[in-house]
């Protein structure tokens, strides 16, 4: 079976639905394979800091009117060491700048709805498994649905499958640099029913038990993290043991409370670093996880994946209205300034707040104290941490 559409893309996260929602906006037809089914895709717990400028784009383009009235707007965020917490004032420092808490899988929720609603086309279940003819102006996506074989032929494809989809490996390894970095642990994230501990994000350096994030998602529902092995089998983390060393981690000379609560939710996350460039080949435009990868410290990843369509509908829509070709051939460009900012922040906050491994004698810790003792006490520090961590608008 054989289906046409201008632009044909691969995946359902937040890259391949905003990506779907902003062409629809421009009269442009596209269709979004998903290989998961829809249950799946809208359960599946992750981000949850969505930087002012993912906000205002969801809310200027109609998909932003659940996540105004339930989500939470946060002016700061606290960093934790020795103890003691230490605010950082984000909107203070950022020129009136916020960030919003609101769930990845809602945002996806919500542009389901949307596009579905609109009568727009979103085939779940429907693995893309190669694209071919990618350099001439008619790809075809080959994907399997219900175990038969079929075709998508496009103008454009949108590789929008995550970091382990068909569409990054489908580009000639000599056709791009990849560049990529591990960290030697991991996260382990719950999601708990239990009332957040703080109004604002903790991020906790413990100095011997390492990392630890409280976040949340509603006034009844925690999210947190924990430093871990990047192979950390989940059996080796019962429950009393999660809440133990959270416990011991987000711990302060004042008494904090913790609390606990029923688990709904837990997994392990490998952190990673990484970047393809450039981010397209031929009539193929890779966008978000697809192309890159911060470790999730920074809260960036959703938000690079939103800011990669964005630049992307914008180059569609002006080839589609006027044949030119310039926005999709700057395509690259204009997003990896961006991504390697985030990289660095990223990679930055990552090194900074983890206990490393292999940190014989303890160099790497009495440097990563030094600059956490630095960054709360210099409103210089202090406002390159905020400005970072909200979102610049110039990159
Ligand atoms: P996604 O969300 O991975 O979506 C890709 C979709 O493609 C589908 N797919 C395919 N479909 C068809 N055919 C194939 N062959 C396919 N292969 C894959 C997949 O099923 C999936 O539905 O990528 P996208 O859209 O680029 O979005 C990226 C974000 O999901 C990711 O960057 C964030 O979750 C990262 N991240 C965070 N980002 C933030 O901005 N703020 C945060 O606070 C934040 N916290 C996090 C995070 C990621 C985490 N994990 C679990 C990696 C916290 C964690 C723990
Ligand atoms: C989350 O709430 O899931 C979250 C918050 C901040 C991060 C990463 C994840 O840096």
């Amino acid at each position: 079976m054989s289906m046409r559409t201008q632009v044909g893309i691969i995946g359902a996260g937040p890259a391949g639905l905003m990506l779907a929602h902003l062409l629809a906006r421009s009269g442009i037809d596209c269709v979004v394979l998903e290989a998961r089914g829809r249950d799946y895709v809208e359960q599946r717990v992750r981000a949850g800091v969505l930087e002012q400028g993912t906000v205002d784009l969801l809310v200027q383009t109609g998909a932003g009117e659940r996540l105004l009235r339930e989500g939470m707007i946060h002016h700061g965020i606290e960093l934790r060491f020795e103890g003691r917490g230490h605010r950082i004032p984000l909107t203070e420092l950022s020129g009136g700048r916020s960030i919003t808490v609101y769930g990845q899988q809602e945002i996806v929720k919500d542009l389901i709805r949307l596009r579905l609603a609109a009568g727009g086309e979103i085939l779940f279940a429907a693995e893309a498994v190669r694209i071919d003819d990618v350099t001439s102006d008619r790809p075809r996506v080959c994907f399997k649905r219900a175990g038969h074989d079929e075709v998508l032929v496009c103008d454009w494809v949108a590789g929008c499958d995550g970091f382990w989809g068909v569409s990054r490996g489908s580009i000639p390894a000599a056709a791009v640099n990849v560049y990529e970095r591990d960290y030697p642990f991991g996260w382990l994230g719950i999601l708990a029913t239990m009332k957040p501990a703080s109004a604002e994000l903790i991020y906790a350096y413990h100095d011997e038990h390492g990392f630890a994030l409280h976040s949340m998602r509603s006034p009844e529902i925690s999210r947190l993290y924990l430093q871990c092995r990047p192979d950390e089998p989940l059996d080796a983390w019962p429950e009393d043991r999660i809440w133990s060393e959270l416990r011991t981690r987000l711990v302060t000379d004042d008494g904090f409370e913790l609390g606990a609560g029923p688990i709904l939710e837990k997994g392990v996350t490998a952190m990673r670093s990484l970047v393809v460039e450039p981010m397209h080949y031929g009539r193929l435009f890779l966008a978000g996880d697809a192309a890159h990868i911060v470790p999730p410290t920074g809260a960036k990843g959703m938000n690079l994946a939103i800011a990669d369509v964005r630049v992307l509908a914008a180059a569609l829509h002006a080839w589609y209205t006027s044949g030119d070709r310039t926005l999709l051939e700057s395509y690259s460009q204009t997003c990896l300034r961006r991504v390697w900012r985030a990289e660095h922040f990223s990679w930055w906050m990552t090194s900074m707040l983890h206990r490393f491994p292999d940190d014989d004698g303890g160099f790497q810790h009495r440097l990563q104290l030094a600059q956490l003792r630095y960054v709360t006490t210099s409103r210089a520090a202090a406002t390159t941490l905020a400005e970072n961590y909200v979102g610049l608008e110039t990159v």
